[in-house]
């Protein structure tokens, strides 16, 4: 019994390793997928997750992350396939 409360333990001090190493890779305190430097560069905190879509443009944040778009800005968006036809 000893020696599974022992790897447990072991088990649980080198996952939370990985997931302080993960976070400071990352740069993501809130873990919500968005890296922070990027959310503050844009919103000035944290409070946004990756679903939101303050800009109301339709695209969530993720996706303006993805595509190198301004997640504040409803003009800044990615080119969807009929843009062009307008
Ligand atoms: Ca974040
Ligand atoms: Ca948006």
């Amino acid at each position: 019994m000893k020696k599974v409360i022992g790897a447990m333990i072991a088990l649980l001090v080198v996952l939370t390793s990985f997931a302080a190493i993960g976070k400071v890779l990352a740069e993501d305190a809130d873990g919500d997928g968005l890296p922070d430097e990027w959310e503050i560069q844009y919103f000035g905190h944290l409070d946004y997750g990756a679903n939101d879509d303050p800009d109301a443009d339709g695209i969530a944040n993720i996706d303006e992350y993805n595509t190198n778009t301004d997640p504040a800005d409803p003009l800044s968006k990615p080119r969807l396939p009929g843009d062009d036809q307008v």
